[in-house]
């Protein structure tokens, strides 16, 4: 016996249950279920054989036509759930890269910094190489070793932050970059052509033109036979290579305890180019820093024998020469941090 199979009925359910399908790994399944060997569908077509031909022959079509339109619910529901999940699985491969920032808007280096590189930059082109050096250092190498000798009246032009360690004064956070270059002079043998950029700290009250911690950049050449005329030429270079064409620079006498003779050295007025204004005091020349050449005692210190070998050093306030360089007139903007000056830079 062999009831007559419904197609529809057959196919109802199944298309609800394709239609809710939510995977396609269970959409498989479902196919296997509802349309393969194992079916209601196939035995319904195996069923057909016991019909009477005419019967048959519209059963069949009945039939076939159901499970067209079951495939095709199958073949219909696969593509949406293939198309999600593909969805789903890029989502959670994705990767965030909006960390990389954009070109605009980034943050930069310090003025202070940008000129300190670019000093180096020059430094280099010329031949020099740079050191670097502690920040807390000792008396001997802050001051004895470049020949102020303990209770020398020359100490008074630095106010020194002593730290407390070990005896009095012992300790110190450095006045100047110098001790880097006695240290260089130290661990090696001339020919030497170093420049040490760095903080420094003086005790100071901060003012339009003074800041407690501040940087420097000092020159050392020691070879031999080097003369005043080879460091007035260094100048003279390092002047016009970091400034530009036309910019020039001077000696006047000074003193420096670790130098002999010593000077001060000026460059063209930035803001005049020469000419004379208000800044330079009508001089057309604008005060950068000092240098000399080397003391005898100095190399004595390090022992280097000075009849053997000559030298010259120099040294300026990096801070100093970003406010002429840019026309700050106040040192404190340099560390006030407000992001309307930085962004200037
Ligand atoms: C200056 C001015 C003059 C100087 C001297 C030395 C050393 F180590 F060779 F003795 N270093 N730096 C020097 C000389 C620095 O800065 C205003």
């Amino acid at each position: 016996m062999s009831a007559r199979p419904d197609p529809e009925a057959l196919v109802a359910g199944a298309l609800d249950r394709v239609a809710a399908a939510d995977g396609t790994e269970e959409l498989r399944m479902l196919e296997a279920e509802l349309a393969g060997k194992r079916s209601p569908l196939a035995a319904a077509k195996a069923a057909l054989a016991g019909l009477e031909a005419g019967e048959r022959r519209a059963a069949g079509m009945a039939l076939n036509d159901a499970r067209r339109r079951l495939e095709e619910a199958m073949e219909s529901r696969r593509r949406e759930l293939e198309s999600s999940e593909r969805q789903a699985r890029l989502a959670t491969e994705r990767l965030d890269l909006t960390e990389a920032v954009p070109a605009r808007r980034r943050g930069h280096l310090h003025l202070v910094t940008q000129a300190r590189d670019r000093l180096e930059d020059t430094f280099i082109g010329m031949g020099y190489t740079v050191a670097e050096g502690p920040e807390a250092e000792t008396d001997w190498y802050n001051f004895e070793a470049l020949n102020f000798p303990a209770g020398h009246p020359a100490r008074a032009m630095y106010d020194t932050f002593y730290l407390e360690w070990g005896p009095p004064e012992s300790t110190l956070l450095r006045t100047h970059t110098s001790p880097v270059q006695v240290r260089v002079m130290e661990r090696s043998e001339p020919p030497i052509y170093v420049v040490v950029p760095g903080r420094c700290y003086r005790v100071d009250t901060p003012d339009a033109s003074h800041l407690p911690v501040f940087h420097q950049i000092e020159g050392l050449v020691v070879d031999r036979g080097i003369t005043f005329g080879a460091l007035a030429g260094t100048l003279d270079a390092f002047t016009e290579a970091y400034f530009g064409p036309g910019f020039r620079s001077r000696l006047r006498p000074s003193y420096f305890p670790f130098t002999e003779p010593s000077a001060e050295f000026d460059i063209t007025c930035v803001f005049c180019k020469g000419e004379g204004c208000r800044t330079c005091a009508r001089t057309g020349w604008l005060e950068l820093g000092g240098c000399g050449m080397v003391h005898p005692n100095v190399f004595r210190a390090v022992g280097y024998d000075p009849e053997v070998w000559s030298g010259f050093a120099f040294g300026f306030g990096i801070d100093r020469l970003v406010m002429m360089r840019h026309g700050i007139d106040d040192i404190r903007e340099l560390i006030t941090n407000d992001v309307r000056f930085l962004r200037q830079f």
